[in-house]
């Protein structure tokens, strides 16, 4: 059981899930394929039907029917913003096939279920990558879909998710493809989510949907899980990169929110923020300056009007 991470993937995935990875000797992070001592990842576990194939691939199904599997990575997503990109592969024997794998994004990692093997009722993201149309006439399939689950929502299985979707596209000629296929999902917190595909050309990124307003927990593990039933496909992921990003400095304050500490507010305008405080301060200065002159000087007026009196 071996994991085929490259050295520069595990780098930047550890720094997305928050491995402190620059501990890694150097000699074991030019090795590829990585290796533990113990035969395990430092990353990622798996469950169910999942087989690891040395420095070739992660196997979620195998091409039989009635297969379930999962990888889960072992600690949170700690970046804020970021972007990851997937190489996978889905192909088998025969005519037809299904039924298809799923990315997560997910408060729940490593539970088995029946959303393309993994558990309904989640809490985050899951993008599904469909290649069996159950019933959703007039779509074409493959059918890359996001649903975003608040722990309550379920998987509407038969009619492939139409009544979850988020967003999504068809990408006809997905399964199978020539060149390395790849999903590539881009997230800046509360503000918008892409997800790109590539399996026309080789570093030909096809837009599948880019939607606002997406919120995800805030602890939240990296998956992958496909399933088989009676038609079935080998699922593989063959390789995946993480990266943090910086906030986007031209949309607007609005493209902010969500942002790390050091992810101040937009403001074109430069320093209005401390200038404010200042005046803000200046002005209590003045106040007081006021109050202790007005009780001074009732005092010295009391103090020379006693004085007239005798
Ligand atoms: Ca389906």
């Amino acid at each position: 059981m071996i994991l085929p991470w490259q050295a520069s993937t595990l780098w930047v995935l550890a720094a997305c899930i928050g491995v402190q990875a620059v501990t890694t000797p150097e000699g074991v992070r030019q090795i590829p394929p990585y290796l533990d001592s113990d035969m395990q990842s430092r990353y990622f576990e798996f469950g169910e039907d999942t087989i690891v194939r040395a420095d070739q691939y992660i196997r979620l199904t195998s091409d039989r029917q009635a297969q379930s599997g999962w990888l889960f990575s072992k600690m949170p997503i700690t970046a804020t913003n970021w972007m990851i990109e997937v190489e996978f592969k889905i192909h088998g024997q025969g005519h037809l096939h299904g039924d298809g794998m799923a990315v997560w994004i997910t408060e729940e990692r490593g539970k088995p279920g029946k959303v393309f093997g993994s558990t309904d009722n989640f809490n985050g993201l899951g993008i599904f990558i469909d290649t069996y149309k159950n019933s959703r006439p007039g779509v074409t399939f493959p059918y890359v879909m996001a649903m975003l689950g608040n722990s309550s929502v379920s998987y509407d299985k038969d009619h492939d998710g139409k009544d979850n979707e988020l967003a999504g596209c068809s990408a006809r000629g997905l399964r199978s493809g020539t060149i390395p296929t790849k999903i590539r999902m881009t997230y800046y917190a509360e503000v918008s989510l892409r997800v790109d595909l590539q399996w026309k050309s080789a570093d030909e990124w096809t837009e599948c949907f880019e939607t606002e307003q997406i919120k995800l927990p805030q602890t939240a593990y990296l998956g992958f899980s496909a399933e088989t039933g009676e038609l079935s496909d080998n699922h593989d992921i063959i390789n995946v990169a993480a990266h943090n990003l910086h906030i986007r400095q031209n949309t607007g304050a609005s493209a902010n929110r969500g942002g790390k500490p050091q992810a101040k507010p937009y403001n074109p305008g430069g320093t209005k923020a401390p200038g404010s405080w200042r005046w803000f301060f200046l002005k209590i200065i003045l106040f007081g300056i006021v109050v202790v002159g007005g009780y001074v000087g009732y005092t010295m007026y009391r103090t020379s009007k006693r004085g007239s009196r005798f």
